[in-house]
């Protein structure tokens, strides 16, 4: 089932279910090939959340700044490929949505151990800002902070569970956002983790 959150960003609940055994499969091959790591921030902090990425181009950051790169800077080598049953689930839930052009050569994989949190932020490392963003989470439950377009905005939280899939365009593409320090819990596919996959259009 369909939930709107504010115009231009849909959940679809639940969309990814039947997905998300072949997702994590995929995502583990990922990671043999480019594995999860603690990005620095420009500012110099460890992020708490893990990252990797597949894909023509993957989002890094570090002191130089947030970017995409099309290669991974760990190994110098390119991206793991986007597999593409990956990339079909995030077009077909972006046609869902009415994004029937989403062309992603971006997958960012986040993966948050108990306590990481996301601060609020807005996603502009894009060149085409009018591409949505297609979100699947996978794990144990988080607190999605959705606040406006000012960062001083009051952020609603919304619960996103293992097999929801959200997609961000229109005029929710650059609300600020965020995910609440993740509670204990148990996840019988993941155990203590979260994992998030987000599409992007990147070059
Ligand atoms: C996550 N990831 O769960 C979060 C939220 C990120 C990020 O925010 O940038 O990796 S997934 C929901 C999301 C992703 C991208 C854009 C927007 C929401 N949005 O424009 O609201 O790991
Ligand atoms: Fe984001």
């Amino acid at each position: 089932w369909t939930e709107p959150l504010s115009p231009g960003a849909l959940v679809l609940r639940q969309y990814a279910t039947a997905h998300t055994d072949h997702l994590l499969a995929g995502i583990h091959a990922i990671v043999a090939q480019a594995p999860f790591r603690h990005m620095q921030t420009p500012g110099g902090y460890t992020m708490s959340v893990a990252m990797t990425n597949c894909g023509t181009a993957g989002w890094i950051t570090d002191r130089k700044g947030y970017r995409y790169s099309t290669t991974d800077p760990l190994s110098g080598q390119a991206w793991p490929a986007m597999p593409a049953d990956f990339r079909r689930l995030a077009q077909a839930a972006a046609l869902t949505a009415g994004f029937p052009a989403f062309q992603p050569d971006a997958c960012l994989i986040n993966r948050y151990p108990v306590g990481a949190k996301m601060a609020l932020h807005q996603d502009r490392d894009e060149r085409d800002l009018t591409a949505p963003i297609v979100s699947v989470s996978l794990g144990v439950p988080a607190t999605f902070l959705w606040g406006g377009l000012q960062r001083s905005d009051k952020a609603a939280k919304v619960p996103l569970l293992h097999g929801d899939v959200v997609v961000w365009g229109g005029a929710a593409r650059l609300a600020f956002h965020g995910i609440a320090p993740l509670k204990a819990a148990q996840h019988p596919l993941l155990g203590e983790e979260r994992i998030n996959l987000t599409f992007r259009q990147a070059l």
